[in-house]
């Protein structure tokens, strides 16, 4: 495996000279942040941002996220366009070395946390999730902003979007995901780059919009829809894992060999569609971090891995989920998980 860490960019708090210091680091996870979804990246950027991680002898080989535009997800039509678009970006991309590309084909949102600061007793904080929260922010029914998305949208744009989604429903998605692999995993495949779908955050519906990457049975349907390596996944235990039913050890050695990227967080249930985020190790949540590694390192896997989000610790102040120290504790209790399964093996 190979051990990354997300990176913000220049503007991010967490400098590329301390990602590199934290041990066994080999690369940065990026993106270029100043184009909107939808719009093709300048070959500058691209090559902006391996330069300056290779001179911190980090390599630039994962890309989080290539967005993908409402308009794609809801098959409008300059959807043609977009994913002409889109594929440009994969083939530069490729051309600079990058050979994993993770995107999500969540409508609207990405995540969803009804907290950003949730108060742990030992002193840090993390985001948490509730459900009835959540639903009574409903943008629908009320103009309650959500925790991490108040800049995004204006309210009376979020609302038609929430419209469109609610008519085209499950179905109309899953059609239009079929169209946007079809297009793109050719184009991946002739570059050599693996598509990393990240599942949905929490995974399930919510405001009537429609959720497909959410369980077991909807990532075989995903990946039959085109049956190549390249058409793959990002594993995030996380997102997957807030829901008790998803069993993430079943998960993992089914679908090892399509499994190109690892976000490795642990949550812990606080009660039905209820969880705070936690410390990486087994013990500090629900997760069964130490299975979920040996399931994909006995079926195979060799990807990027990256730790997700942490808390803050140590008095930390910074972008939700992204501060340096308690990722970089994840990093290095990650990177002995690894050692210590991969060894056992032999
Ligand atoms: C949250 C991240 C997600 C992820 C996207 C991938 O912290 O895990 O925002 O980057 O869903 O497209």
């Amino acid at each position: 495996m190979k051990l990354t860490f997300r990176w913000y960019g220049e503007n991010d708090p967490v400098t590329l000279e301390k990602i590199s210091q934290i041990p066994t680091m080999t690369g940065v996870v990026s993106a270029v942040y100043d184009v909107k979804p939808g719009g093709i990246w300048s070959e500058e950027s691209i090559l902006k941002i391996k330069e300056s991680a290779n001179r911190h002898n980090l390599a630039f080989e994962v890309v989080e996220s290539v967005p993908v535009p409402e308009d794609i997800k809801l098959g409008s039509e300059n959807a043609p366009l977009l994913i002409e678009n889109y594929c440009e970006n994969i083939r530069r991309l490729a051309k600079h070395g990058v050979k994993c590309i993770c995107y999500n084909f969540m409508p609207v949102f990405d995540w969803l946390r009804s907290e950003l600061e949730h108060q742990h007793s030992d002193g840090s904080n993390a985001l948490a999730y509730d459900e009835n929260t959540v639903l009574a922010m409903n943008p629908l029914n009320s103009d309650l902003s959500l925790p991490g998305w108040d800049a995004s949208y204006e309210s009376g744009e979020l609302k038609l979007l929430l419209k469109k989604y609610e008519t085209l429903g499950e179905e109309g998605l899953w059609k239009n995901l079929e169209v946007f692999l079809k297009a793109v995993i050719p184009v991946a495949k002739e570059c050599d780059v693996n598509m990393a779908i990240h599942p949905d955050d929490p995974p399930w519906g919510i405001f009537g919009l429609p959720r497909i990457i959410t369980t077991k049975e909807n990532i075989r349907r995903f990946f039959d829809i085109v049956p190549e390596k390249n058409n793959g996944l990002t594993l995030c235990t996380g997102s997957l894992g807030a829901n008790p039913g998803n069993d993430l050890i079943e998960t993992a050695t089914e679908f090892a060999d399509r499994i190109h990227f690892l976000h490795l967080r642990n949550i812990k249930y606080t009660g039905i569609r209820k969880f705070e985020e936690v410390g990486h190790p087994t013990p500090c949540g629900s997760i069964d971090m130490y299975g979920v590694v040996k399931a994909l390192v006995e079926n195979g896997f060799d990807g990027y891995v990256r730790p997700d989000h942490g808390r803050m610790i140590w008095g930390e102040k910074g972008r939700y989920g992204y501060g340096l120290y308690d990722r970089a504790l994840g990093a290095t209790y990650i990177a002995g998980l690894f050692e210590a399964i991969e060894k056992g093996q032999k």
